[in-house]
């Protein structure tokens, strides 16, 4: 049996309004014996899903790529539906051809837009919370009608619907961009929604990231002041005539009951003032206002490239009286997203939910470990409803949400039962790929930590947080980015996000804190808002933030390379090379960046040896960055036991006027190097050797000022031996003595971590490869603070930001859902389990299989759906010895290494001939097919 299923074209399921000409096509294959490997492909393309009319043949070729084949047929027009099917040949076999698939292209030309931006706003009052605008059309639709198609987008947020059924369950459209360049249109089919004679479109706008509050400040009108939307309805008949109802000003607009709608404050619902039918045909709209066409240009379209946000997982709640006398739902789960309730009552009466992460030391529900210092909102994560008084009313919000466990229930009319709330989680829906499990329960409690702080920060775009900040931090997205892939697919999401990067890179090649950059934006609004001078603080640092120009915050080393280190990582995992073309001429602008920034001195330094040494006719100092804030290592475990004086002069003083050279050149030469293999991968043979030219010089500077012989680099942290040896930065002699100091400075911890969120992601990895695994094994099951495991034993459903965002003494820090701890998983997937994607031949389709056993684990399993297929691989103690299980899918081979000595390989020649012993392990290839090993 040979078999093609999962065919995909972008990474996507059947996807509506692509707009590349060229596609990606890719499926996967079953084969029921060993060894399979595809030799050959055809893909046959057509109009119909029957088949009748073949437009585009590959015939028979000779291959074995089964991903990434580009769509080679007639050039695809706008508003076209393509299906596809493949047939394989193995070296045995012949396939029968796939089920079909289609994907369907959207509007190439701005000329194929006829619709016209319109505006339902008159006069706003720019500071305040705004109603949501209602807009609605009829429009009628004539006997034989074949396709209906709807092409929309908003600045603001959109729900649509079509005679009063929603127009998709997909949430936050047009979703989250850089929007003054790139503003996504979707694409829906609407052919089931329609009916012949009258129909009527209803849409309704909410703030979103558009104009509502943004970032940590909250700060509001980021790239704009009124909402506004496009759109237009394609009708195709049977008599091959078409129809297009285009918003123009004859769609009329109103407000309704949502009086106020923000991500972060919250939604305000006045059920009282529902509007019934609005959506529907035959409503009588005589009292609504006509909209205004504004010039909003179409130059910023883009066909979406989101992964559809959707209501997922449902959470029921446990009712708690807290010591203080609330009510308190307490749904068990820290999540992103919102509730649904039901409510009967008197009508007006307002019913409060007010949405937090954790109940205090006394047990009462309390906000406190997320509001900033400096953070004025007058609401956070609020809803307040006003009840209609006509029966059971359904409620959840429309264009807000909230990360939360725990939520304050005011003013809930009679008795408050479980029933009537239920928590949706809501995110960005990527395919689940990986799972691990393993004899420790509390590191499995950790993975689904993971799990779910990677589900509460991705939607659209990663952010830090679900709750205060809800920003696109590139530190945190870099750092995470590896063990993301591991959990979920997530090469569209990154594909998608990398190219704001991308477009909000300054003209320095400096990339900002935060993309897309939640202040900048809005010129205007800028300058309106420095005149009011209403951020002193800000001011007073000189952090404010000038459209089109770097802050003195942006820049850091760490964040910015996120530019280089995400595209090589998409290419790892996923073997695409369109990342790495797409976003090749960014990485290179960081890293020129960063080579600019060390050619300029830090006086600080001036007198240490760099700036009076040469080396090949060069002054060491200027492949030093020494210059420039940066955040560093971030959020260490010691530093939080700083007195708040001590870390202010930290900040404020050292970071900014010392720098952080350390971790700043390790990055410049880390990135220069990814950057010279990306270019090689291109085949930029210039950039590839001039990069990895200046790789070499930096390592050579950084061995010879940085890492003394002893291995204690400079303030003797963890921090840097991890890097230093993670990023392959020390020359061999000087390695082990790296290594050991690092594992000193574990020990003098009593095995605990002093990582901050640069390093943590490596230190298990550069312990284990480095003769120390027994010690990775007891800092991974380590559970007193700081740990992973502490958080677990106190209750933590995600991973928080801090070690200690719970204190041993009850203490709140920070945040309760950050996920860059949580890039420890990767150890366990790549380390424990072994699966590892190998550079060479990227995205699985050549890996390697190298379990570790360590601690007190008896067995661990880890699985994982490359885009070939499943990959298995597990371990167990047993009395014969360990048991190893693996599977390979078809399409795939494997280097297998599995811990063992001379004998064992006896015992394994006969299964694997070419088994050889290598460095402790045993080592042999294989091909797909299921594996069962004892040693
Ligand atoms: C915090 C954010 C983020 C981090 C920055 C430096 O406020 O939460 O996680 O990257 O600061």
């Amino acid at each position: 049996m040979l078999q093609v299923f999962d065919l995909q074209t972008e990474y996507i399921n059947n996807p509506m309004g692509l707009d590349t000409k060229t596609p990606r096509l890719g499926w996967k294959l079953k084969a029921d014996r060993k060894n399979v490997m595809q030799q050959a492909y055809q893909v046959q393309a057509s109009v119909n899903e029957s088949f009748i009319d073949v437009v585009w043949d590959s015939g028979k070729v000779e291959s074995d790529q089964s991903q990434r084949i580009i769509y080679d047929g007639p050039e695809l027009q706008s508003m076209e539906r393509i299906y596809w099917r493949v047939k394989v040949w193995s070296h045995h076999e012949e396939s029968e051809y796939s089920q079909p698939a289609f994907f369907e292209t959207g509007l190439f030309e701005v000329s194929d837009w006829k619709a016209k931006w319109i505006e339902p706003e008159g006069e706003i009052d720019l500071d305040a919370y705004k109603p949501a605008p209602y807009i609605r059309k009829e429009f009628s639709v004539k006997k034989g009608l074949v396709s209906a198609r709807a092409y929309m987008t908003a600045k603001g947020l959109y729900h649509f619907y079509i005679n009063g059924t929603e127009g998709t369950d997909d949430l936050f459209n047009p979703g989250f961009t850089s929007y003054n360049k790139r503003l996504q249109y979707q694409a829906y089919d609407i052919t089931n929604l329609t009916q012949e004679g009258q129909n009527a479109i209803g849409i309704i706008l909410g703030d979103g990231w558009w104009r509502g509050s943004n970032g940590a400040m909250g700060t509001k009108n980021c790239f704009g002041y009124k909402l506004a939307f496009l759109g237009q309805i394609v009708l195709k008949y049977e008599d091959g005539s078409q129809e297009i109802i285009a918003s123009d000003d004859s769609f009329k607009t109103s407000y309704g009951p949502i009086l106020k709608s923000d991500l972060k404050a919250g939604e305000l619902f006045d059920a009282r003032i529902e509007i019934d039918g609005w959506n529907k045909p035959n409503f009588d709209d005589a009292s609504w206002r006509p909209v205004t066409i504004s010039d909003n240009g179409y130059e910023q379209l883009i066909a979406t490239r989101s992964v559809p946000v959707r209501c997922k997982e449902q959470f029921a709640p446990e009712i708690l009286i807290t010591p203080n006398g609330e009510t308190v739902l307490d749904f068990g789960q820290n999540i992103a997203g919102w509730v649904e309730m039901k409510v009967q009552g008197v009508a007006g009466t307002e019913v409060v939910l007010i949405h937090g992460e954790t109940l205090d030391r006394e047990g009462n529900f309390t906000l406190s470990n997320l509001s900033l210092p400096w953070n004025g909102e007058e609401h956070f994560q609020e809803v307040h409803y006003f009840i209609k008084g006509s029966g059971i009313e359904r409620y959840r919000p429309h264009f807000a949400i909230f990360g939360f466990r725990y939520v304050l229930l005011k003013n809930y009319p009679g008795e408050v039962k479980a029933e009537n709330f239920t928590a949706v989680a809501v995110y960005s829906e990527m395919e689940e790929t990986g799972d691990f499990t393993c004899s420790n329960p509390l590191i499995n409690q950790l993975v689904t930590n993971a799990r779910w702080s990677q589900k509460g920060n991705f939607l659209e775009i990663p952010i830090d947080c679900p709750t205060r900040e809800r920003a696109g931090w590139t530190g945190d997205a870099q750092l995470y980015s590896r063990t993301a892939t591991d959990f979920m697919n997530v090469y569209t999401f990154f594909e998608k996000w990398m190219a704001d990067v991308a477009a909000e890179q300054f003209a320095n090649g400096c990339i900002g804190n935060t993309v897309p950059n939640g202040f900048a934006h809005n010129k205007e609004e800028r300058e309106r808002i420095s005149s009011q001078n209403t951020d002193p603080l800000i001011a007073s640092l000189g952090l404010e933030e000038k459209p089109g120009e770097a802050s003195i915050l942006d820049g850091s080393s760490g964040w910015g390379d996120a530019a280089v280190i995400i595209p090589w990582t998409m290419y790892l995992c996923y073997g695409d090379k369109n990342i790495l073309k797409q976003q090749y001429q960014s990485a290179k602008a960081w890293v020129n960046y960063m080579d600019a920034c060390t050619k300029t001195a830090n006086e600080h330094y001036k007198d240490t040896p760099a700036y009076h040494t040469y080396s090949d006719g060069e002054l060491d100092a200027t492949f030093i960055w020494d210059t420039k804030f940066h955040w560093g290592e971030w959020l260490e475990p010691d530093f939080s036991e700083m007195t708040s004086v001590e870390a202010i002069n930290e900040f404020f003083t050292n970071r900014l006027t010392l720098s952080d050279p350390l971790v700043s050149t390790a990055y410049y030469a880390y990135s220069t190097r990814l950057l010279s293999e990306m270019a090689a991968i291109l085949g930029r043979k210039e950039d590839e050797d001039k990069y990895s030219k200046l790789y070499k010089k930096i390592k050579k500077v950084y061995n010879q000022y940085f890492i003394p012989d002893n291995g204690i680099i400079l303030n003797d942290r963890q921090a840097p031996n991890v890097r230093t040896l993670a990023f392959d930065l020390v020359y061999e002699d000087k390695k082990q003595a790296v290594a050991d100091r690092l594992a000193e400075i574990v020990k003098e911890k009593d095995y605990h971590l002093n990582t901050g969120f640069l390093s943590t992601p490596f230190i298990l990895h550069v312990l284990a490869d480095n003769g120390y695994k027994d010690m990775a094994f007891r800092l991974l099951e380590q559970d007193t603070c700081p740990s992973w495991l502490y958080a677990v034993t106190k209750g933590a459903t995600t991973i928080w930001e801090n070690w200690d965002s719970v204190t041993p003494d009850g203490d709140l820090t920070g945040s309760l859902n950050h996920y860059s701890y949580g890039a420890v998983c990767d150890f366990l997937f790549t380390g424990v389990a072994g699966i590892r994607p190998v550079f060479e031949k990227p995205g699985y389709k050549h890996f390697l299989i190298k379990p570790l056993q360590g601690g007190t684990l008896t067995h661990a399993s880890a699985k994982y759906e490359s885009l070939y297929g499943t990959i298995e691989s597990s371990w167990e103690m047993t009395d014969k010895g360990v048991s190893y299980q693996f599977v390979v899918p078809a399409n795939t081979t494997a280097t297998v290494m599995l811990p063992g000595n001379q004998n064992d390989l006896e015992s394994l020649v006969t299964a694997f001939k070419d088994a050889t012993y290598y460095d402790g392990r045993i080592v042999f290839e294989v091909g797909s097919g299921e594996y069962n090993v004892t040693l």
